[in-house]
């Protein structure tokens, strides 16, 4: 069956809008509520695999952590807070994630899904103590995706 010049027509009208909506999505999930940083702006750079922040040490309070991931890969970042060493965070039964609900560890608040080249701002209000920040996908935390963080 051959189309007709009017569903041709109508076909391509379809497909504009449909490009529109794949264009204007993104776009949109993109800015969602991307708070205005304030109080200690803290750099925050994800790479395979590391975690390097502009500071090791903020005052208590607020602080931003500005977040982008350099990729290669997708990453995420957890804050927890808690007195473990950095490299000796409770591990899942799988042994290749942290379990943050394990005793010792204070789960606060996390950033998934970050693409290549991603920003997000995660505003956080913290109080003097040890915190750690690591990615949480299977294996980057045992490849080194850490990094402590004291607030004083
Ligand atoms: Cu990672």
């Amino acid at each position: 069956m051959a189309w007709t010049r009017t569903r041709r027509r109508w076909a391509w009208v379809l497909a504009l809008g449909l490009a529109a909506v794949a264009i204007a999505v993104p776009l949109t999930v993109a800015r969602r509520d991307e708070p205005t940083p304030r109080g200690t702006l803290q750099n925050v750079l994800l790479k395979d695999f590391e975690v390097r922040q502009e500071a090791t040490v903020v005052p208590a309070g607020t602080v931003s952590f500005l977040i982008r991931n350099q990729g290669p890969t997708t990453h995420e970042v957890i804050v927890v807070r808690t007195d473990l060493a950095p490299d000796k965070l409770p591990l899942q039964s799988d042994g290749l994630t942290v379990d943050e609900e394990e005793r010792g560890v204070k789960f606060l608040e996390e950033v998934e899904g970050l693409d290549i080249d991603d920003r997000e701002t995660l505003i956080l209000d913290l109080a003097p103590g040890h915190y750690v920040l690591y990615c949480n996908l299977e294996g980057h935390y045992l490849g080194g995706m850490y990094e402590a963080l004291t607030v004083r």
